[in-house]
Formats: structure tokens, C-alpha cells, sequence
């Protein structure tokens, strides 16, 4: 069953290009697409505290079911009113149901007929078992508008069997969780999976078709160890020929900026990705003149600012390169701070100009600017 409130609307759609530009209506408020999302994998976007969320322009941000079901626990999060009540971020907020996290460590992962025993390698190392209807009472326990289910992700390359038993799981693990979904005031995305096979790809859809009426779809097993072009030969077809045209359609994982360009092109909706955050805590940083790394010596005497295009906090607060050089350099938590929140800002500011674009219907032409822009190499 559709939740009543959850509801999807399409609000242009790009005359060149497969580009739709939408709104998702969710209980803690509407999330405009084409979007990035933020991931605050443990309850929070590391180093960017929600009122900075909010200036840069997040919409909705991601947690994820593993590691908060691991610390603090569900109940635990339950007994403080939820995400939205322990986290204190009050917008709509969705989360992943962790199977990518229990899979990438496929050593301590086995598969059994009701689910899957894992080893909490990033935690205590102890075994656990979860079945899809464990996995969803978690879910709804942390109560995010936008919950996933339970897949299983398989790296690049693979045999084809092994992706193909990939799809049967998740499959049937996508039926469970259907039945065991019952919070109403809470949206259950499928997830397709298939490889780099556009023929197990639309499989994979045609089960989740099949099970029920999900009000959104994730497109999961990408960006897991494939180049680009490999990615786009199934992943181009399938969201812009195959995936139902009203439902949201999210890529699950991916967030660097040329992808992005080139996903909504072809119908991508939503993104997630650690990558702004994590590679900032690195001292890298997304510009319009490519990747730049501040610990490099050449910014030591730059008094230029980060990125003079960008209409960032950080940007527009007058810090100069020299100054961040110096904090990442320093190993100064502010350095790492800043340059999350200008990486945040890049990726939400890019949505948010394709979006208007799209509803100008001039997205053919942001997609071959931003294609031929120096800041288009790098990624
Ligand atoms: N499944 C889930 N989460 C994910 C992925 C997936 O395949 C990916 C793959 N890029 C990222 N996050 N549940
Ligand atoms: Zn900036």
C-alpha cells in the first residue's frame, strides 16, 4: 500500500534529454529533484552541524540502518523520538538498510535460506543474523520517512551466476519486507539490482513490479569497482527506458559530479554519496577548475578563495586557499569543516542549477557545458 502523503510530482520534464525535474512530498516536508543527498551514516554529517545543512541547501539527508542498529541501537533511538528527535534535524531524512555495508565485507557475510549472518567488523566482531523483517523493524524503529530494503550489492566484476543469485535474493528479500513494512507514515523504496546486465537489470525491476506498488525505486550495485562507460551501457537504458516514469528513482552510492550531470540526463532523481565528506576530510576539494588538493604546497602562498565561482559559506566568507592549506595541513578540525561544507554546497548547488535548467528546458545544453567545463575532468 502507497502511504496517502507520499507522493511524487513531476514538474518538468527536459525536452533533449530523459532529465525530469520533481517533487517528493514526505511527512517532514518536500524534497525538490533532481537532489544530493547528504550522508550522515551515524546520525550525523560528519562535521556539518544541522543549521549548516540547512544554509547549504540540504533537503533531505541519508543515516544508515547498520550503524545505528549497531550504536547506539534502534531502541534506543526509538525511546528519543526517532531520528528526527535524537538527531535533531527536522526535514525528511532516509535510510539504507545497510545490506551494502554487511556485504563489503564479504568474508564475514554467509547466506542463509532466512537471511544474512554478519560479522560486525567496524564494531564489536560479533555475529548477527538478520532476516528482511528484522531488518525492517529496525527501520521502523528509526522511523526516516524514506526506508530501503534489504539487498545484496555485488562488486565488479563478478560471474554472472553470482550476480543472478544476487537478484533472486533480493527479490524475495524485497517481497519481506514488503510484507513486513507497515508503518504508514513511512515510504519502502525497492532496489534493483543486476550487475552490469541490463537483461538481469530489468529483471530485478520486473520483481519489484511484481511484489508490489513501491513508491520509489533504488538503483543499487553501481559504483562498485566498474569504469563510467560500463556503468552507463545498462544503467542509461534502464532508468530512461525501463524504470516507471511517475515513481523516484534514486542511485544509490554515486556522488561524484560528472555522474551526476550525466544520471539525471538519463532520469536519475536522487544521489547519495560520502564522497564531498569523506574526500574533504582528506583536504580535497570540488571547484569549477577540477579536483583541488589543498595540502599541496603551491596553495601555501594563495591568496585566491577556494573556488571564485562558487556562492558557497566558505567561499563567499573570504577564505583564502593559503588559510585552508594551512588548517588541512595542520590536521585543524575547521579545515576539514570548511572544506565539507563548500564539497556539500558544490554537489547541492549543481542539483539545484540542473533542476532550473530543466524546468527551462535547456538541460541538453547545462550537460554539454558542464561536459566541456575544466571542472568536468577530474571526475
Ligand atoms: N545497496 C544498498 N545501498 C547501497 C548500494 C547498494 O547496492 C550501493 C552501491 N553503489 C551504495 N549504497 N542497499
Ligand atoms: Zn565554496
Amino acid at each position: 500500500m502507497e502511504p496517502e502523503w507520499f507522493t511524487y510530482d513531476i514538474v518538468a520534464e527536459d525536452p533533449a534529454t530523459h532529465a525530469r525535474a520533481g517533487v517528493l512530498h514526505t511527512p517532514h516536508g518536500d524534497v525538490p529533484t533532481p537532489i544530493f543527498m547528504p550522508v550522515g551514516t551515524k546520525g550525523t554529517v560528519k562535521g556539518v552541524l544541522v543549521p549548516q545543512l540547512k544554509e547549504l541547501g540540504a533537503k533531505i539527508v541519508l543515516a544508515n540502518t547498520y550503524h545505528l542498529a549497531m550504536r547506539p541501537g534502534a531502541d534506543l533511538v526509538a525511546e528519543m523520538g526517532g531520528l528526527h528527535g535524537f538527531t535533531r534535524w527536522d526535514g525528511p531524512i532516509l535510510t539504507d538498510s545497510g545490506g551494502f555495508q554487511v556485504f563489503s565485507h564479504e568474508e564475514f557475510c554467509k547466506l542463509s535460506a532466512d537471511g544474512v549472518r554478519f560479522r560486525a567488523v567496524d564494531y564489536d566482531g560479533r555475529w548477527f543474523t538478520w532476516t528482511p523483517e528484522e531488518n525492517m523493524d529496525i527501520a521502523q524503529k528509526l522511523g526516516a520517512d524514506i526506508v530501503m530494503q534489504l539487498d545484496q550489492c555485488v562488486g565488479y566484476p563478478a560471474p554472472r551466476s553470482k550476480v543472478e543469485r544476487a537478484v533472486d535474493l533480493s527479490a524475495m528479500w524485497a517481497e519481506r519486507c514488503w510484507k513486513a513494512h507497515t508503518r504508514t507514515d513511512q515510504a519502502l523504496f525497492g532496489i534493483v539490482q543486476g550487475g552490469m546486465d541490463l537483461t538481469l537489470r530489468r529483471r530485478s525491476l520486473q520483481h519489484l513490479l511484481d511484489v508490489g506498488d513501491f513508491p520509489g525505486f533504488g538503483i543499487g550495485g553501481y559504483s562498485v569497482g566498474e569504469d563510467h562507460e560500463t556503468m552507463f551501457e545498462s544503467l542509461a537504458p534502464l532508468a530512461s527506458q525501463y524504470m516507471p516514469r511517475e515513481k523516484p528513482r534514486y542511485l544509490m552510492g554515486v556522488g561524484n559530479p560528472t555522474t551526476l550531470v550525466r544520471g539525471v540526463s538519463y532520469g536519475i532523481d536522487m544521489f547519495d554519496c560520502v564522497l564531498p565528506t569523506r574526500t574533504a576530510r582528506m583536504g580535497t576539494a570540488f571547484s569549477s577548475e577540477g579536483k583541488l588538493n589543498l595540502r599541496h604546497a603551491r596553495f601555501a602562498h594563495d591568496a585566491g578563495l577556494l573556488d571564485p565561482a562558487c556562492t558557497c559559506p566558505v567561499c563567499q566568507g573570504g577564505y583564502t586557499r593559503a588559510y585552508l592549506h594551512h588548517l588541512v595541513r595542520q590536521k585543524e578540525m575547521v579545515g576539514s569543516i570548511l572544506l565539507s561544507m563548500h564539497n556539500l554546497y558544490f554537489l547541492l548547488d549543481l542539483m539545484r542549477r540542473a533542476r532550473e535548467s530543466i524546468i527551462a528546458g535547456t538541460y541538453g545544453e547545462f550537460v554539454s557545458r558542464w561536459m566541456d567545463s575544466p571542472a568536468a575532468k577530474d571526475w
